[in-house]
């Protein structure tokens, strides 16, 4: 039997975690290739980043989407390690020193991880050095900074220089409520995205070749 790809896009759109792992496993054993398994749910995440920045939906079903994802792709994986399929990009996330909130860098976590990037979550409270470390250590081709508050965009610049220094070819983008693109700009990063749908759209323009 045919898997049903389109059905699997649809499950991961609805939120339907159940009916993603489980049309992820049909999808396998009917033979279909991991790698176009993968794109049914990253054209799920594509239309979801696309309808959150339309004002169509909200966090929650964002969240909701990404977790089905999540669940497709936690039974994808030993076939995609087995088919040698690697991400194409490496991203390293976080939330700069001095700030604990971590839902907005959440979400661009999962919508990169949708997008098919691996992603280096480093969590919150995350100093300079300890960004240009990882983007270094692991090869990032992207580093996304997220700030809540007013009081810690000062670190935005520091782990910009600091991931500059270390790895200059690394790109690096900002993000979170208090952000603008002419502070992306005026620190020196490569830009700046209002919500996690654009985080997708803006690393893949600037990882373009
Ligand atoms: Co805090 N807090 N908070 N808080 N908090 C805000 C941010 C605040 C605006 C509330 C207010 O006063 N109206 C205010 C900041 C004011 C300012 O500086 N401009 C504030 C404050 C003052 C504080 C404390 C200082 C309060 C205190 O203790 N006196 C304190 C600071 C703690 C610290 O960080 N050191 C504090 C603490 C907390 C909690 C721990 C209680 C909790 C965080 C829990 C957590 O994250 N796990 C919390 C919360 C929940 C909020 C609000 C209510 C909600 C934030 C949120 O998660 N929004 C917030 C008010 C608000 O925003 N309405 C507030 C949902 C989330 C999806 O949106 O994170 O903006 P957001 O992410 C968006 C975009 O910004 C963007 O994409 C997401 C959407 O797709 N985005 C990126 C974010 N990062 C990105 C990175 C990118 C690209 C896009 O590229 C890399």
């Amino acid at each position: 039997m045919p898997a049903d790809l389109a059905a699997l896009t649809a499950a991961v759109e609805a939120g339907d975690r159940a009916a993603a792992a489980e049309l992820t496993r049909g999808a396998l054993e009917a033979g279909e290739d991991p790698e176009r398994v993968l794109g049914a749910m990253t054209a799920a995440m594509d239309a979801v980043g696309r309808r959150f920045q339309d004002g169509e939906i909200f966090v929650p079903e964002m969240l909701i989407s990404a977790r089905a994802m999540k669940a497709g792709t936690a039974v994808l994986e030993p076939a995609l390690v087995a088919a040698g399929v690697v991400p194409e990009f490496t991203a390293v996330v976080g939330t700069v020193e001095g700030d604990l909130h971590d839902i907005g860098k959440n979400l661009v976590g999962m919508m990169w991880r949708g997008a098919g990037f691996e992603v280096v979550d480093l969590g919150v409270n995350v100093p300079a050095a300890r960004f240009a470390e990882a983007a270094a250590g692991r090869g990032a081709h992207i580093v996304g900074l997220s700030a809540l508050l007013t009081t810690t965009m000062p670190g935005m610049r520091a782990a910009v220089e600091a991931v500059r220094a270390a790895s200059p070819g690394t790109r690096v983008v900002i993000g979170g409520a208090p952000t603008t693109p002419e502070f992306a700009a005026q620190i020196g990063a490569d830009g700046h995205a209002p919500d996690a749908g654009a985080a997708v759209d803006l690393a893949r323009r600037l990882l373009a070749r």
